[in-house]
């Protein structure tokens, strides 16, 4: 039966119908499927499946990518509650788009994924100061900052993580939290995360996962 929900929801997720890709999910739920096998037999693998077969036009692509996300963040927010075992959520990041940038497509996409993989994200919205990322990492106990930038400028500018890397050291919480970058400059450019000064960079949602993943437990050992 699994087969065939996945291949039902994976059909709605290419179709982008959030409708269809919910009531899978829902008649998956009442004809026995646990919320558990739903999230991690569904869910998750749908993500790695949609990125690697969607289109590459980028119009298609955009859209598949982003209603991936954005269903797997609904869905799995509404299993977990139903979960045997409260599930463990691993850590904790805060997330925003760099101080003169409101591109925030791509950071709803990574906090979906997150979510998936058991990381709480908190979203600090567009266009966020330096000061606010480290204030708001400590009011939130988080791990780890995910600074999203869209344009060159914003990405190594001194508003930027730079200035989040430096507002770190000033408060001696360098080992305490971690920096994780993304979006299409350094996609361009793989060791601009190393002249910014973050610890880590991912090319997509599915990869922040596991980078996140990785970060969160070199914290916290
Ligand atoms: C859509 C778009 C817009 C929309 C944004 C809508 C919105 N609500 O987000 C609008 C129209 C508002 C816009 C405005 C502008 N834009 Co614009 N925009 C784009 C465009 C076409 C796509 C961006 C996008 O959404 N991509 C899709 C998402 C899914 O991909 P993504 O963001 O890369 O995210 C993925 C990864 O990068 C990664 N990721 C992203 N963030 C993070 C964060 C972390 C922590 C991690 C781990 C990973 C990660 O995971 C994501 C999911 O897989 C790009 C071109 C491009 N191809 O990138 C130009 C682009 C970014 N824009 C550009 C420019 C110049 C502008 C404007 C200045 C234009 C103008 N003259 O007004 C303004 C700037 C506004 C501002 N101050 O921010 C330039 C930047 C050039 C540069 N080198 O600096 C680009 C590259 C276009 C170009 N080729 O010239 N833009």
């Amino acid at each position: 039966m699994i087969a065939q929900v996945k291949e039902a929801y994976n059909q709605a997720i290419f179709d982008t119908d959030k409708n269809a890709a919910l009531k899978v999910v829902y008649e998956a739920l009442q004809q026995g499927l646990t919320p558990e096998e739903i999230v991690f037999e569904v869910i998750v693998p749908s993500i790695e499946f949609m990125s690697t077969s969607i289109s590459q036009d980028f119009g298609a692509n955009l859209a598949q990518h982003f209603m991936t996300a954005q269903i797997a963040a609904q869905a799995t927010e509404e299993l977990i509650s139903k979960f045997k075992s409260p599930p463990k959520i691993i850590g904790r990041m805060v997330i925003g788009t760099s101080h003169g940038d409101f591109h925030g497509l791509g950071k709803k996409i990574v906090i979906g994924c997150l979510k998936a993989n058991m990381i709480e994200a908190v979203d600090l919205g567009l266009n966020v100061t330096p000061e606010k990322f480290v204030n708001e990492t400590i009011a939130h106990e988080a791990q780890v900052i995910g600074i999203s930038s869209m344009m060159m400028h914003t990405a190594n500018g001194k508003n930027g993580c730079i200035r989040v890397r430096e507002i770190l050291k000033e408060r001696g919480l360098e080992n305490k939290i971690k920096i994780i970058v993304g979006g299409a400059p350094y996609k361009y450019n793989h060791e601009l995360y190393k002249i910014v000064h973050a610890d880590a960079w991912a090319e997509n949602g599915i990869e922040a996962g596991k980078i996140v993943t990785k970060l969160i437990s070199e914290v916290r050992s």
